[in-house]
C-alpha cells in the first residue's frame, strides 16, 4: 500500500471546554464541547477500526484549536516537521507537540521562527509535497519546509491557495497515490496536473477535505453526493460527523497527525 495513506500510528487531542471560543471565519455559532468530543470519539474509533493505533493527548484549555493537531506537525516516512501556525493563538501548539513525536521519531525537524506554516496547508502524495501559501502559511515558512525535507526524497511544489480557502487541504483530499478529490476550482487551477482529479459535486464543496487512511476513505457525513461519487469511484467510505468542528472551520485531516512506523 502506498506510503501516502498507510498508516499505523495516529496522535489526536481531545476537544477542550476552550473550543467554543475557537477561530472561525464566520460565526455560525458556537461549537458544543461535550457534542464535539462524542464526535471526536467517533473519529478515533474509525481510525482504530482502519488499523490505526492512536495516541490520544489531553485537552489543552490555553490553546482553544489545539484539536487541530494537523496544523502543528508534518509527519513523513523518515521523520517529522514542527510547524510553526500562524494565527498567533495557535503559534505555542507546534512547541508542544514536540515531546509527542519524539517518542516516535529520531528526527523531529522545525520551522523554528523561520517563518509560518500550518499543516493543513501541505499534501503530500507519493512523490511530493504541495504547500499552499494562505493567510497561515508565509514564502518564509514553505521556504524553510522545502529545506527541512529536503533530503528525505520528496519534492516540493509551493502554490497559492486561492483566496477565501483557510488551508489548502480545505478544498482537496487525496483518495489514493494518483487520485485527488477537489473542490471544482481547485480542479480546474492545474495544480493537479499529472493527477486524476475527482471534483466535488456542486453545493458540496465543503466536503473535499477528505482523508484516506489504509483501506478506507473518510468522508464528513452531510455530504451525500459526495459519499456516493468516492464510493462508486471503489473507495471504501466511511461517514463521519463533523458539524461541531465546521464551526470553527476543522475537517477530517486536521484532527489527526497520521504516520507510519512500518518501513
Ligand atoms: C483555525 O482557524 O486554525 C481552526 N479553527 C481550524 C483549523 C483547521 N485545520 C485544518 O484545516 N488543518
Amino acid at each position: 500500500m502506498s506510503a501516502s495513506y498507510r498508516f499505523s500510528h495516529a496522535l489526536v487531542r481531545i476537544p477542550g471546554e476552550s473550543i467554543a471560543g475557537g477561530l472561525r471565519a464566520e460565526d455560525s455559532g458556537n461549537p458544543d464541547p461535550e457534542r464535539f468530543r462524542l464526535q471526536h470519539k467517533a473519529y478515533i474509533r474509525a481510525l482504530e477500526k482502519a488499523g490505526v493505533n492512536v495516541e490520544v493527548l489531553p485537552a489543552l484549555e490555553n490553546f482553544p484549536d489545539s484539536v487541530f493537531v494537523e496544523d502543528s506537525a508534518l509527519c513523513l516516512p523518515k521523520g517529522a516537521v514542527l510547524m510553526r501556525p500562524g494565527a498567533p493563538s495557535r503559534t505555542g501548539e507546534a512547541t508542544l507537540m514536540q515531546e509527542h513525536l519524539e517518542k516516535y521519531f529520531d528526527d523531529v525537524r522545525t520551522i523554528g521562527e523561520a517563518g509560518f506554516v500550518d499543516g493543513g496547508d501541505i499534501l503530500v502524495s507519493d512523490s511530493e509535497i504541495i504547500i499552499g501559501l494562505s493567510e497561515r502559511t508565509g514564502q518564509p515558512g514553505a521556504e524553510r519546509l522545502q529545506a527541512c525535507v529536503a533530503d528525505w526524497g520528496l519534492s516540493v511544489r509551493i502554490l497559492e491557495t486561492p483566496p477565501d480557502v483557510l488551508h489548502f487541504k480545505t478544498a482537496c483530499g487525496l483518495l489514493d497515490e494518483e487520485t485527488i478529490l477537489a473542490t471544482a476550482r481547485m480542479a480546474a487551477s492545474g495544480f493537479f496536473d499529472g493527477y486524476r482529479t475527482l471534483v466535488v459535486p456542486e453545493g458540496e464543496e465543503a466536503a473535499a477535505n477528505v482523508i484516506r487512511v489504509n483501506d478506507r476513505v473518510f468522508v464528513s457525513a452531510g455530504f451525500p453526493a459526495t459519499a456516493e461519487m468516492v464510493a462508486s469511484a471503489g473507495y471504501c467510505v466511511v461517514t463521519l460527523e463533523t458539524g461541531e468542528a465546521a464551526k470553527v472551520d476543522g475537517g477530517l485531516s486536521c484532527m489527526s497527525l497520521r504516520f507510519s512506523l512500518a518501513s
